[in-house]
């Protein structure tokens, strides 16, 4: 089903002449009211007026979450703070949070946005979604819930926490619908087990993941273990939250809204843009914000774009499940790492399971040590001793293919490595501390 038909299968080329206005108002909205902006420009030698459509996107500097810092908190608005209605932050690993703000206008096109993703994994208005994402500073609680109001459907606004009681709230109202991120998921469901509630007999239909990154093997195994269908949502604070782009049920990639947001993919070495289907550093125009207007946003997520139809009808661009981030890619002894190949190995290998933590190190001779503890399934845990041993040289040996690197793997009990209630933390890097 489409939230808005119109505007999803909208005829490219009629597309590209709405970006082309949407985008002239926005380079003029950052030149008149953001100094950084009006800075940055004029230090690029670039006029509003130089910019009359997409093609010129090119011309215009990037902006980059140190821009953010440097401004914090409300330095990048572009209302006035009487305007804004709410903001949001997002945590990041260092330093200060990254400050965004909403008008009224801007609350309601995210809400827009929003039920469009939650019709695209496959809500409407009948269903009843427990909301498991974070409420608060994080975009996802409130994200999902303007966007559920909006479509019409129910939203239980039960947060992330508390997992037997998610399963209970799940059970007993007849919840059709999930929204957390993919590792919450499996959280709930192992919780879900243990209490001795099969999932898949319950009304639960779809779920809307992301928030983090996750494999095509991770979304198979909710799904079976759900019984429902997954899909992947994506999105990030600094362009306005989740609500950015959405799988659809051709799992074809998810769809940019693209009447809002202009992507590019660029090399992040050398910032050249580079053309549809090269994998590389996902960058950001905003076409409708009025609060947080955002040009060319580097945002770390590497991906790549198509622009071929998609079977379901949506004619926005599409991008790629987003395999890591710029700044989450490992290097270990000189070989680049990224935690979703070690995933996408441990998925393959029957006998594991997808809770995993990755620990890199650096021993006396100084070089990087790479160790992957993996948690075992319960069945494997009784055997005997050489077996496990034997085991944890063939996960060794699947993850050294996998990576061209050699690894260290710690076998561990199910349920040793700590879960997550929102993003889960999958990378240890000791080697800062004391080298
Ligand atoms: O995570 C917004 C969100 C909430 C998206 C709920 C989806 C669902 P931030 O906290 O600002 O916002 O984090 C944004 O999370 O740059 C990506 O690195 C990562 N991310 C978000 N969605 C996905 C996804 C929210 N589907 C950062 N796959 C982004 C992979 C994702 N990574």
């Amino acid at each position: 089903m489409f939230w808005n038909e119109p505007a999803e299968c909208m005829p490219q080329e009629e597309r590209r002449q709405l970006q082309n206005e949407r985008l002239q108002q926005t380079v003029r909205r950052c030149y008149e009211q953001v100094p950084a902006y009006r800075k940055k420009l004029d230090d690029a030698g670039i006029r509003p007026a130089d910019i009359r459509g997409v093609d010129d996107l090119k011309h215009l500097p990037f902006t980059t979450a140190e821009d953010l810092r440097e401004n914090y908190p409300f330095g990048m608005f572009a209302a006035r703070l009487e305007d804004i209605v709410r903001v949001h932050s997002s945590s990041g690993t260092t330093g200060k949070p990254k400050v965004v703000g909403y008008t009224r206008r801007d609350i309601d096109t995210w809400a827009e946005l929003m039920a469009r993703t939650i019709a695209c994994g496959g809500g409407w208005k009948h269903d009843i979604i427990q909301n498991a994402y974070g409420y608060g500073l994080f975009t996802g609680g409130l994200g999902i819930h303007y966007g559920a109001e909006k479509l019409g459907a129910t939203v239980v606004p039960i947060s992330g926490g508390n997992t037997k009681r998610q399963v209970m709230i799940m059970q007993d109202f007849g919840c059709t619908m999930l929204a957390c991120t993919p590792s919450y998921a499996l959280v709930i469901a192992d919780t879900a087990a243990e209490m001795g509630i099969d999932l898949r007999e319950l009304p639960l239909k779809y779920g809307i993941f992301g928030a983090e990154p996750w494999t095509d093997s991770m979304r198979k195994e909710i799904e079976s273990r759900m019984g429902i269908r997954a899909t992947d949502i994506y999105g990030l604070s600094e362009v306005s939250g989740p609500g950015v782009a959405s799988g659809c049920e051709a799992q074809n990639g998810l769809h940019i809204f693209d009447d809002h947001f202009i992507p590019e993919i660029i090399d992040p070495a050398t910032l050249e843009v580079l053309p549809p289907g090269s994998q590389g550093e996902l960058v950001f125009t905003s076409l409708t914000k009025e609060a947080f207007p955002i040009l060319r946003y580097r945002t770390r997520d590497i991906t790549r774009l198509h622009h071929d139809p998609c079977p379901c009808g949506r004619t926005h661009c599409r991008m790629s499940r987003v395999t890591g981030r710029t700044d989450d890619m490992l290097i270990i002894r000189g070989v680049n790492v990224f935690p979703s190949q070690i995933e996408s190995a441990l998925m393959a290998i029957e006998g594991t399971e997808p809770h995993y933590l990755i620990v890199v190190d650096r021993d006396k001779g100084r070089l990087d040590e790479l160790e992957v503890w993996v948690e075992v399934s319960p069945g494997v845990v009784s055997d005997k001793v050489r077996r496990l041993e034997a085991f944890e040289k063939q996960v060794a040996a699947e993850l050294n293919s996998a990576l061209g690197l050699g690894v260290k793997v710690r076998l561990v009990e199910p349920k040793t490595i700590t879960r997550s209630e929102g993003k889960a933390k999958r990378v240890i890097d000791r080697r800062e501390l004391g080298s």
